[in-house]
């Protein structure tokens, strides 16, 4: 007759275990299982109006020859080991003073600008000048020399939305500095507009096999025409409501192959329903005010202010007055992978249960004054 086992012992001799495992670097897997199931990524919200005094600021006692771009980050809480806004997207607000230039260089991460406030500036890509004015969305292809400068009377802030933190994930972050501080122009300023800004006529002798689109600069005045058009004929989506995507004119795909961006037009008094979807999302508020819920909690948010709905998040908007929602997400990579899914919320009416208001996080005393990572 065999002998109960002793629960104590079998502990005993698996904690053993598990020690001469680790001696080898080794893990045992059944013991890893929800270690990394939960995203560090927590539904964020950062006020414009507390970063417009700091950007200032910066502009003011950093020399942009300091700073390789003079650029402030914002850094979700819940991902403690580097500053980003998602696991796999940083949001940044980057200043530039009239007659200051922001020297060439080109990254494997693609990156994208939102024009915030000012006018005056312009980004070069590659050889190709495009002036921005304020909600224009602009791209910066991965591997495209760029720099920017400001040419106007006005101190210019932008947005910048960029894949560094996924580009980092798999290990392929090059970064190029080039030897003067702006690469050679070679076509005539905002030749893109000019050549692909129809969205639905194709240069026929131009032959342009890249994986992002050969527009650089979609003008805000031309989106937000369309968006009107549209919303007087229809809703748009009971989740986004009249949101279009930025395409590349000659796939229709997304802008960049790695982030797709979107701008969504939500009407006086829209209320969308909750849904969620695969993929980080960052919203910024062209203009407008309103509120979102997301993952049961509300954010209010007005113009110019930035925030980030988690991977497989539920979320819903409500406009209380007319708004334009930028966004831009990783959902071009998920989709590539066929890791993309989405789902519509069925219950309480299709809107999610409120379980309380976003209030930022207190920030821990060590993280004042001194530049630390985890
Ligand atoms: O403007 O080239 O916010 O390279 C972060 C990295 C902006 C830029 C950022 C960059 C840039
Ligand atoms: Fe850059």
């Amino acid at each position: 007759m065999k002998a109960e086992p002793d629960p104590d012992k079998q502990i005993q001799a698996m904690d053993l275990f598990y020690e001469q495992v680790k001696r080898v670097h080794g893990r045992a897997l059944w013991q890893t299982q929800g270690a990394s199931k939960k995203s560090p990524t927590i539904p964020y919200l950062w006020k414009y109006k507390d970063f417009r005094p700091l950007l200032f600021k910066a502009a003011e006692i950093v020399p942009i020859e300091l700073a390789e771009r003079r650029v402030l980050v914002m850094a979700n809480p819940g991902i403690l080991t580097d500053w980003q806004a998602s696991n796999t997207l940083l949001a940044n607000l980057q200043i530039i003073k009239p007659g200051e230039v922001a020297r060439s260089h080109r990254h494997a991460a693609c990156a994208l600008r939102v024009m915030v406030e000012g006018r005056g500036a312009y980004t070069a890509v590659d050889g190709e000048k495009s002036y921005m004015d304020p909600g224009d969305f602009v791209t910066t292809p991965n591997w495209t020399w760029h720099d920017h400068g400001n040419e106007g009377e006005e101190t210019v802030i932008w947005l910048d939305g960029l894949d560094i933190p996924l580009v980092q994930g798999l290990e392929t972050n090059f970064f190029e500095i080039y030897p003067d501080a702006k690469y050679p122009l070679s076509s005539p300023d905002d030749l893109s507009q000019r050549l692909y800004g129809s969205g639905s006529l194709r240069p026929t002798w131009i032959k342009h096999n890249a994986l992002h689109s050969p527009l650089l600069n979609y003008k805000f005045a031309q989106t937000y025409a369309a968006l009107k058009t549209i919303a007087e004929q229809t809703d748009g989506s009971p989740y986004d409501g009249v949101c279009v995507e930025y395409t590349n004119p000659l796939t229709g795909g997304p802008a960049m192959a790695t982030i797709a961006c979107f701008a969504s037009l939500l009407c006086s008094g829209t209320r969308t329903k909750a849904h969620r979807h695969a993929g980080g999302t960052v919203y910024h508020v062209i203009q407008g005010t309103g509120r979102s819920v997301i993952g049961g909690k509300i954010f209010e948010w007005e113009e110019k202010d930035t925030f980030v709905v988690p991977s497989w998040t539920y979320h819903e908007h409500q406009a209380q007055a007319e708004s334009v929602l930028f966004s831009f997400s990783d959902s071009p990579v998920l989709q590539r992978l066929g890791l993309y899914r989405e789902e519509v919320l069925e219950e309480h009416g299709g809107y999610q249960k409120i379980e309380g208001t976003f209030k930022p996080l207190p920030v821990p005393e060590r993280g004042v004054g001194v530049q630390q990572k985890t």
